[in-house]
């Protein structure tokens, strides 16, 4: 190969990783190697806005279950990605993201974009490091490769100075050794005497429960989930990130009764998710107090942090614990073992389906939320990857549209970011071309990246993207919050300005027609923003009942 720069080495170590896509925004000193790149065959997506950057590498991530990989300039760049990050980092989301920085040479002398990038990233990584010498970068890249999929996924933030990237390396002394090597995927088994603990536990066990999370997504363990639900009976729960392992309308699914299950449960096994704010953290009194923990996660630290006493402690991949499970329970607890309790949740949650009015959304002038993402229900493929991003349309959303697919329910999540949604829905249809990609989206939380819709239609990554346009910042009924009104934002001038095909909507009969209107659309290639005017005072507290349990 005779001589090579920092910027080459890098961008060959990139695509020997396996490297589809670079999500990036162009910028010294790191435009020499988004060159590089493009010579290497990567697919550039270049955004308008570095954290959409992240948060498309993000959705691409959960979707592939594979590192995604970004890119930014020195110094704002660099901090422009944070925002996703971070989100990544919470959401447990594998990235590499590469920052350019100013010259080792002429680092602390004032220098062009100068700033302790590193550190910045630090908190929000799994690792954050500055590469030193290019003739390291192939087994650092890979390295940072292995360390965002290693135990609990994340992003890796890799640092390039200028002086690294422009130097000229003599190939012989490049360091290939590990590039382009498959990475370990652990799927550590966890102790086979915890194991038997459990069964003992589940035999004993009237009222058991399975709440699930993203974990089993990224071990894709929803086979052996499966597995178990449906041959011992046991009622399941996923967190919103988590959704679609099993389908939402699964005869063991009853999202209705939750909050009974939750309380009357007296073993509760929580499956790849953190005992985080989201499930109050599986603590009284929103969980029964006397039940019994078992806690499945890859990450020790995790289960040494629980912050409820964990009985029954499995440390491993969701996977292969699934699979130990059912090799020690081997065929001693049937679905008739549980038989009563699914009755009581059934009975009741029939009962509640019954209520007069509790399945049929608000409907009128002007529209209420519910009556939108009613119409996105009834619109949506079965195997639609939805995105929503908001307050109220968000909670509405996550009460009434369902999901069926594991992983294809992407939400503002635990850090509670707004802005993901476009971004998100981008990633997600660049990871699954074939599939029907819907964002839900509040009018806020879109003004945060509405210009990615122009990165969407120069890339042809066709999406339907759906706005509650609410005039403002979540709902507001007395009109007391300050800094709430927006007013109406004209989104579908922007995004008809931006190359979409787009419609206004205030008339909630008219919102199934122009939806079917914009399907054509997609269809044909184009990216499509339906917006639709939403009442402002709705403001979401839990619905009583959730319309996608169907099973009765
Ligand atoms: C980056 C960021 N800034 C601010 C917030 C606080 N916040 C959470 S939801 C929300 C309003 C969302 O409004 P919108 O997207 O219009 O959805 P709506 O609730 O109106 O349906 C705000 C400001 C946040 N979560 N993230
Ligand atoms: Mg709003």
């Amino acid at each position: 190969m005779g001589i090579l720069t920092g910027s080459e080495i890098l961008a060959k170590s990139l695509k020997n990783e396996g490297t589809k896509y670079l999500f990036f925004l162009m910028g010294g000193p790191m435009i020499e190697c988004e060159g590089f790149c493009v010579k290497e065959g990567i697919d550039l997506i270049d955004v308008r806005h570095e954290q959409a950057a992240a948060m498309m590498g993000n959705a691409w991530s959960r979707l592939t279950q594979k590192p995604s990989v970004c890119m930014a300039a020195s110094g704002p760049g660099v901090i422009n990605l944070c925002t996703g990050v971070a989100n990544a980092f919470i959401d447990c989301a594998p990235m590499v993201i590469c920052g350019g920085s100013s010259s080792i040479k002429t680092y602390g002398k004032g220098a062009f974009q100068c700033i302790d990038q590193v550190s910045i990233m630090r908190p929000m990584t799994k690792l954050s490091e500055r590469i030193y010498k290019a003739e390291r970068i192939p087994e650092q890249v890979h390295n940072a490769f292995e360390v965002a999929m290693s135990g609990k996924p994340g992003p890796v933030y890799l640092d390039f100075p200028g002086d690294l990237l422009w130097e000229k390396i003599d190939s012989e002394s490049i360091n290939w050794g590990q590039s382009g090597k498959p990475i370990l995927l652990q799927r550590p088994l966890a102790d086979q005497s915890n194991i038997k603990n459990l069964t003992l536990a589940l035999h004993e066990s009237k009222k058991p429960i399975i709440v699930s999370g993203s974990g089993v997504i990224w071990s894709k363990a929803w086979q052996e989930m499966t597995q178990i639900v449906e041959t011992l009976g046991i009622p399941f729960f996923t967190t919103p990130q988590g959704r679609g392992v099993l389908p939402d309308d699964h005869k063991y699914s009853w999202p209705n009764m939750r909050s009974t299950a939750f309380k009357e449960a007296d073993l509760i096994i929580i499956a790849g998710t953190r005992m985080n704010y989201i499930s109050s953290h599986f603590s009284p009194p929103r969980f029964n107090e006397k039940a019994k923990i078992v806690r499945i996660d890859i990450d020790a630290n995790d289960i040494s942090s629980s912050p409820r006493y964990v009985d029954i402690r499995l440390v491993g991949d969701c996977k292969s614990v699934f699979e130990q499970i059912l090799a020690d329970i081997d065929g001693s607890i049937g679905t008739n073992h549980f038989t009563e309790w699914r009755a009581r949740l059934e009975t009741e949650a029939s009962e509640k389906r019954q209520r007069s009015g509790s399945n049929k959304p608000p409907s009128g002038d002007p529209i209420h939320p519910l009556e939108l993402c009613d119409a996105v229900k009834t619109f949506m493929d079965r195997d639609a990857i939805l995105c929503v991003d908001g307050q109220e349309i968000l909670n509405y959303g996550r009460q009434w549209m369902p999901t069926f697919e594991p992983g294809h329910r992407l939400n503002s999540g635990p850090f509670g970011t707004m802005g993901v949604g476009l971004p998100f829905g981008l990633g997600a249809k660049l990871a699954k071309p074939d599939k029907q990609v819907i964002v839900v989206h509040g009018d806020g939380s879109l003004g945060l990246n509405v210009m990615e819709l122009d990165t969407a239609v120069r890339h042809k990554i066709p999406i339907l993207i759906v706005v509650s346009l609410n005039g403002g910042w979540t709902a507001d009924p007395d009109g007391v919050k300050a800094g709430r009104n927006l007013g109406y934002t004209e989104y579908h001038k922007i995004a008809e300005a931006l190359g979409c095909y787009s419609e206004y909507i205030e008339n909630p009969e008219e919102i199934l027609p122009a939806l079917e209107r914009a399907r054509e659309k997609v269809d044909s290639g184009r990216v499509a923003l339906i917006n639709v005017k939403t009442d402002y005072k709705a403001r979401a507290q839990t619905v009583r009942y959730a319309s996608y349990a169907t099973n009765t």
